[in-house]
């Protein structure tokens, strides 16, 4: 675990120029940043409003999957948007903030990450990030969505619960030392500010999508999609306008969204 409570200021100072991240809340502990967040986003808060925890006691994954976040070990934060999308839309917002963390990763560490579909962030097949994005609408319209970013930075894999030991990894176990949290805090804020307000809500969703498929490892990967009962191997092909993976399967090209109870897993080769 990093040695010192994250410094407040030098995140702030680092964000001076950036409209997004302010304000920014911090709690020594918190159940999850999404609940800190979405209650301010319920009251009016400002898009951009960032939540910062030392530890989560509650953190979450997506389908009530959960995230562990013990103290001082990673960036746990949430970012209220307002974006102008409507609701079958949202996926993007994900899919713009697992943009947004690899390129602040790139920056930052001159680091190669890569991104599982929907949202995992993986260095080595191994998961260093995960991304959790929640959204309200009112009708189709999103009147605002929370994006929760969790990062392993200083967390050795011997203190993971021993289901997940294998299958993560964390910035001080690839670059060997600490890291300044601080730094990728604002590098991430930057870059969702880059990737929703200066590309998704100007239109420039092929750019993101161009990107995004960049960057995904998923890609020409054969993949075996789990849905209750069934079960369809395939070959993963392409990222939908609305962000859902297309996967090539002997029924036809299959369309997944992420919300879907779909368990997707690379194929092993026989
Ligand atoms: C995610 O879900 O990967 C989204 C995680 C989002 C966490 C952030 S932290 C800030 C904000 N506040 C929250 O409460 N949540 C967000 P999913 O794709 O469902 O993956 C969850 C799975 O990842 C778990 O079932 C474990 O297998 C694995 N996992 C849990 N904790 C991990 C960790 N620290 N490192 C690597 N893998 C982990």
């Amino acid at each position: 675990m990093s040695t010192r409570n994250l410094d407040l200021a030098v995140v702030e100072k680092a964000l001076k120029s950036c409209p997004f991240g302010h304000p920014v809340f911090f709690r020594e502990t918190l159940s999850s940043t999404q609940e800190l967040a979405k209650e301010l986003a319920r009251s009016g808060a400002a898009e951009g409003t960032l939540v910062l925890a030392e530890r989560q006691s509650d953190g979450r994954g997506r389908l009530g999957r959960r995230w562990f976040s013990p103290k001082r070990g990673g960036v746990y934060m949430s970012i209220v948007l307002r974006p102008p999308i409507l609701l079958s839309d949202a996926q993007l917002l994900s899919l713009a903030a697992a943009v947004a963390i690899s390129e602040a990763i790139d920056k930052v560490y001159n680091l190669k990450v890569q991104v599982k579909w929907p949202n995992d962030i993986l260095y080595d097949q191994k998961k260093l990030c995960g991304i959790l994005g929640e959204a309200a609408a009112v009708g189709e319209q999103v009147i605002y969505s929370i994006i929760g970013i969790g990062v392993n930075v200083d967390i050795l894999p011997s203190l993971l619960p021993a289901e997940i030991r294998e299958r993560a990894t964390s910035l001080r176990d690839i670059l060997g030392h600490e890291v300044c949290r601080e730094d990728l805090i604002a590098a991430i804020t930057k870059e969702i500010y880059r990737w929703t307000k200066e590309t998704l809500y100007e239109g420039k969703k092929e750019e993101l999508l161009h990107e995004y498929e960049r960057r995904c490892g998923t890609l020409g990967q054969e993949v075996v999609v789990e849905s209750g009962q069934k079960v369809l191997r395939g070959v993963a092909k392409a990222i939908g306008p609305d962000g859902a993976l297309v996967v090539s399967t002997a029924e036809g090209d299959l369309s997944i969204t992420a919300a879907a109870a779909y368990r997707l897993r690379t194929a092993r080769l026989a």
